[in-house]
């Protein structure tokens, strides 16, 4: 059990294009096993390794209510995706700000589990959402990316000042 940092926007680290998993061992389920500590830590519906500083092609995802809903893609990969849906998002790497943003309404996905088995998965609603916003944090995408550069900037200065204050 270890809850690891969250690094916060605009941290370069998170603009890293991760790579893809090779080998699915005891050190990537560790890596995993955090990566759920922190998530239900946050508390947050997902989490990116690079979030936390760990730049291999990683997500977990739990949409429940309960929190008892854990699901980690590997090399995840969109091959299919359907219609379009406005809905608010925030980010752990960058709280305190909500938006706006448009993504594929219901998508398919193949990954490997975290015991190196291939699987497919057709997601809709908030984890359709939620996957398309880790897969992007894998290719070093954020969702304020998809914000007017003036409400990003706002979102910036805000956050600057807030790590300022914390020094
Ligand atoms: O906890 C999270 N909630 C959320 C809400 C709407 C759209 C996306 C998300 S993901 C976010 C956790 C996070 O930052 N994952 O990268
Ligand atoms: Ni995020």
């Amino acid at each position: 059990m270890a809850i690891r940092p969250i690094l916060h926007f605009p941290d370069p680290r998170l603009r890293t294009l991760c790579k893809p998993v090779e080998q699915v061992d005891d050190d990537l389920r560790a890596l995993i096993d955090d990566m759920f500590d922190t998530m239900y830590d946050a508390p947050g519906i997902g989490l990116a390794a690079p979030q936390v500083g760990d730049f291999r092609r990683v997500i977990v995802v739990d949409i429940s209510e309960e929190g008892n809903a854990p699901l980690a893609l590997i090399n995840p990969e969109i091959i299919g995706s359907e219609g379009a849906e406005i809905s608010e998002e925030g980010c752990l790497s960058v709280p305190g700000a909500y938006e706006k943003v448009e993504r594929a309404e219901q998508i398919r996905v193949k990954a490997l589990d975290k015991h190196g088995e291939p699987f497919e998965l057709e997601a809709h609603g908030l984890e359709a959402v939620c996957i398309q916003h880790e897969i992007d944090h894998l290719n070093g995408k954020l969702f304020v990316d998809y914000l007017s550069g003036l409400k990003r900037e706002r979102i910036r200065k805000k956050l600057e000042k807030q790590k300022r204050q914390n020094m």
